[in-house]
């Protein structure tokens, strides 16, 4: 079954631990991005870490290698169990954060095209196959792709062998549960579960229903 993975974009900490107990029965891993570690700092992973949960380090690292390195080793050595990385940066950055994924006993995710409308402007023509390749090559344990783009997913999925696909854009960004769960390994759903007026009963509802 698909896993389903919230994404915990809440800039208020206390807000932030409350939805994720609550959700945390009915969900199967927890990704923190910016807007809440900017907020609440990257310790936010110590609080979390109390419901046991794999922890999702959304931080799109997109920098030369030693910086990514660097970030990737504040990302493992504060207790995130994966990190997300830009795979536009090419195979020295990716192989950095993949090697520190590994020094740390976790998991690399790298994004291929992004699910928003703005993504196609610059990326088109094979740009996101490249980049599901070089993921491949570069030994990630896996990619995200647009869910928005169920098309586009069923393609880049032919490219990448045993990899993982990630998934996030559905809800809030229009993307359909029932064609994409069918496709990937995990769907991200952020906005449509803790902005919901009960984000357990949407949790468990999007629990129930993908395949
Ligand atoms: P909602 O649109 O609120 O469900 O949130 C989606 C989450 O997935 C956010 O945390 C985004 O930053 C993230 N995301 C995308 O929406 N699109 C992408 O292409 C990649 C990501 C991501 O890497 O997680």
């Amino acid at each position: 079954m698909t896993t389903l993975i919230l994404a915990l974009d809440v800039t208020d900490k206390a807000r932030a631990i409350a939805i994720a107990s609550r959700c945390a029965p009915d969900i199967d891993a927890i990704k923190v991005g910016y807007p809440l570690v900017l907020a609440a700092g990257l310790s936010i992973a110590d609080e979390l870490g109390d419901l046991d949960l794999p922890l999702i380090a959304d931080f799109k690292v997109a920098d030369i290698p030693n910086t990514s390195r660097l970030i990737a080793e504040e990302v493992f050595t504060s207790g995130y169990d994966a990190l997300i990385c830009q795979g536009f940066t090419g195979r020295d950055s990716v192989t950095a954060c993949v090697g520190v994924a590994r020094e740390y006993g976790g998991e690399c995710f790298v994004v291929t095209e992004m699910s928003h409308p703005g993504a196609t402007e610059f990326f088109h023509g094979g740009t996101a196959e490249r980049i599901a390749m070089l993921a491949k090559e570069c030994d990630a344990d896996g990619i995200i792709a647009p869910a928005t783009r169920p098309d586009r997913v069923a393609s880049l999925k032919q490219l990448i062998g045993d990899l993982k696909i990630y998934s996030p854009g559905i809800g809030a960004q229009g993307g359909d549960i029932f064609t994409i769960s069918k496709i990937v390994d995990g769907i991200i759903i952020g906005r449509a579960i803790y902005d919901a007026e009960d984000p357990k009963e949407a949790a468990l509802l999007f629990a129930g229903i993908r395949q």
